[in-house]
């Protein structure tokens, strides 16, 4: 005998959207507002995953849903990370295809946390030997190693990532994880020097000023974080709910897994230390030519560098500048004024963090690293758009990336009508006419080697070669732009030397110099990786491309971007869309605007309506009886016979068309959507009328 309850209230919300009534944004905005007030984060639209940040940890991670998601068919479970990672998984093993995820939404959305969920997912269900023990650890472990390098606070995420991330996990046929690969974008170098009002820079340097041992803090000079000026000029130097000492215990463990020996350990960390010292250097101005106000701030930094006083010194408020840029050459002795010392010692620090990013990325794929032919699996976590108050080169370039990751969809889901995106990627890219990116580079060619006015001259050639494009507006000090996430305006200062992105020869110099053979290691260069990773530097024939121009930072991004689209073409893609649900980053808030918005240019509508054009509705019996047997008073609340003949009880009671539906072996199709749609209809007033008999017999006793 079957005894059936009603299922929910008339008001539940819907665990995919497909099934929405009316696909309209406020029904979807509404429907995750339901489900998150439930604590529940995640939704489909048949495949694609949608998922809210809770913005609280919830219970559903454990180890029973590790078990639970594990071979689940998706209408068994409630929608979870796990169903797709666990979907991803086999798919790769029965098709032996390669799998990738793409993770998107806007910063804070929590694109981060899904990536570390999949790969959690991932390594617990695979199994292996010792040695894939070995191999997962390094997985896992990677993440804390790259976001205290790559992570810091700004005001929309407390661990936003300042790098975008693919990361390969290679699999033997049969399933178990072999190695892997990451690939790392565009790390936002500039926070090593310039911190925007109420936001850090990486995480690593207040870890090593809050954890350094005693012996760290005699032999790397380290105190407290406001004694250091790149970390004092925002003034911010705790972040809610961090702990930065425990924090740094784990970064060192992490290291320690991926093999890097303690000795090397401690050279990454005097090159941290080292920055952190270098910015404290100061100068002031006389005539026209810089000097550092106290030199004695040299010898720390110097001792740390393994470099002379002296010569950095020198370095920092003089430049022979190898100006081959273009087809131009020329060499000349300049002394600095006071900004371009000031912009010199910044040049030279975030070149030496990005050198060393880049160094623990390559630790991590040398302790990955496995050449058998495998399938893998890809998890891809790019940095999410991002609106700031003041917008600059940074930011131009994290919305172009994120918009070619949107584009790199186009592969699957159809155009997304609300906003055609082509034509603001024509705007930045195109060659011919000119875009803003080719502006750009060809402004930086024609630079002069103290970049006076560089700035100002491509603003001026923008003007005049896009200035009257529907999604490009000048303002005085910058341009703004109509992205498809909304409206971003960009300041213009140092888009041409951030763009350029060269380390000067003579600093490379200095550094290959060193006593400290880690740090000569670092500088090294027979082959750079130019803007994203190693900077350009002036005396090697790589820093020319074909055309005879140097790499730029953007250039270097349209790579990598292109390069990435072609890899993600080449697996089975799958799609979770990360949602923020408010700017104050409490749980339960909802601010059903700032929603909307993100529902709107992430395309939530259009997938619902593609998804529901090509849509067979399956229920196995007994879900659907535990939803629609209310719908007849001989099913309802009891029936004794077989679910088949329950069902064809319903139907004729709501007289379905018989066309419209099949009874399979253990589950019932239905044919048009419309047709499911009727039957949630008569659902809901079949509820109706049991509220309205219930709140009767209410007020018949009180
Ligand atoms: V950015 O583009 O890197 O700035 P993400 O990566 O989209 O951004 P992230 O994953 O870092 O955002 O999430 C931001 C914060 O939201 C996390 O640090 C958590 O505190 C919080 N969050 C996100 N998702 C979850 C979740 N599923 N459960 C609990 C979450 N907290
Ligand atoms: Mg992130």
């Amino acid at each position: 005998m079957y005894h059936w309850q009603i299922e929910g209230s008339k008001k539940t919300s819907v665990d995919d959207m497909v099934l929405l009534t009316k696909i309209t944004e406020d029904a979807i905005t509404d429907n995750l507002k339901r489900r998150l007030m439930e604590d529940k984060i995640y939704t489909y639209i048949g495949p694609v995953l949608v998922a809210v940040n809770p913005f609280k940890q919830l219970p559903y991670f454990g180890e029973k849903e590790l078990e639970m998601y594990q071979g689940a068919a998706t209408y068994e479970v409630p929608p979870h990370i796990y169903a797709v990672a666990d979907t991803m998984y086999r798919n790769m093993l029965i098709d032996s295809d390669n799998q990738c995820v793409i993770i998107s939404g806007e910063s804070g959305a929590g694109k981060t946390v899904s990536a570390k969920f999949i790969m959690n997912y991932i390594t617990k269900v695979s199994q292996g030997s010792y040695k894939v023990q070995h191999i997962k650890d390094i997985i896992l472990e990677s993440n804390p190693l790259l976001e205290a390098f790559g992570n810091a606070k700004t005001t929309r995420n407390n661990n936003s990532s300042r790098f975008g991330k693919y990361i390969e996990i290679q699999f033997s046929r049969g399933g178990e994880p072999l190695g892997g690969k990451i690939s790392n974008f565009l790390l936002e170098k500039s926070r090593v020097h310039s911190l925007n009002e109420g936001e850090r820079s990486f995480h690593i340097f207040y870890q090593l000023c809050a954890g350094a041992t005693k012996t760290m803090v005699e032999q790397l000079g380290i105190t407290t974080p406001d004694y250091f000026q790149y970390l004092a000029q925002s003034g911010v130097y705790k972040v809610d709910n961090m702990n930065d000492a425990h924090d740094f215990q784990e970064t060192l463990n992490a290291m320690s897994v991926m093999g890097i020996e303690e000795d090397t350990q401690m050279d990454i960390l005097r090159i941290v230390a080292a920055i952190l010292h270098m910015g404290n250097i100061t100068f002031a101005e006389k005539g026209n030519a810089a000097y550092i106000v106290s030199p004695d701030y040299l010898q720390y930094p110097a001792y740390l560098l393994g470099v002379s006083a002296e010569s950095l010194g020198q370095k920092l408020v003089s430049r022979v500048f190898d100006s081959k840029w273009g087809s131009q050459s020329e060499r000349v002795d300049v002394t600095l004024n006071m900004e371009q010392a000031q912009f010199t010692r910044d040049a030279w620090t975030k070149g030496l963090y990005a050198r060393l990013f880049d160094y623990i990325v390559d630790m991590i794929n040398q302790a990955m690293m496995t050449d058998a032919n495998l399938i893998n699996l890809g998890i891809l976590d790019i940095y999410g758009f991002e609106i700031f108050g003041k917008n600059g080169f940074e930011q131009f370039c994290i919305n172009y990336s994120e918009q070619e990751e949107y584009n790199a969809e186009g592969i699957q889901w159809k155009p997304i009508k609300y906003f055609d995106n082509k034509i603001v990627c024509e705007l930045i890219e195109s060659k011919r006419p000119p875009g803003i990116m080719s502006i750009l580079d060809d402004t930086c060619a024609t630079m002069s080697a103290k970049s006076e006015g560089a700035d100002e001259d491509f603003h001026r050639k923008m003007e005049s070669l896009v200035g009257t494009h529907p999604h490009y507006q000048k303002f005085n000090q910058g341009f703004m732009i109509k992205h498809y996430a909304g409206n971003v305006s960009y300041h213009i200062d140092s888009f041409c030397e951030k763009n350029r992105d060269v380390l000067f020869s003579d600093i490379i110099e200095v550094m290959q110099s060193s006593t400290n053979p880690f740090i000569c290691s670092l500088f090294n260069d027979s082959a750079q990786t130019g803007a994203m990773g190693r900077p350009p530097v002036g005396n090697t024939k790589a820093r020319h491309e074909a055309k005879g121009r140097p790499t730029t930072a953007g250039m270097k991004i349209r790579t990598q971007a292109n390069e990435l689209v072609t890899t993600l073409t080449k697996c089975v893609p799958h799609y979770i869309r990360c949602i923020k649900p408010n700017e104050t980053k409490k749980p339960h808030d909802w601010d059903s605007q700032m929603v909307k918005h993100q529902v709107e240019y992430l395309g939530l509508k259009e997938n619902i309506k593609v998804k529901r054009a090509g849509f067979a509705y399956r229920r196995p019996f007994h879900k659907f009886l535990q939803r629609y047997a209310i719908l007849s008073s001989q099913t309802w609340p009891n029936w004794h016979g077989s679910p088949q003949e329950a069902i064809n009880v319903i139907m004729a009671t709501i007289n379905m068309d018989t066309e419209q539906y099949q009874i399979g072996r253990t589950k019932v199709f239905i044919k048009d959507p419309e047709s499911l749609y009727m039957i949630e209809e008569c659902r809901e007033r079949k509820l109706d009328h049991y509220i309205r008999v219930i709140q009767k017999a209410f007020r018949k006793f009180f």
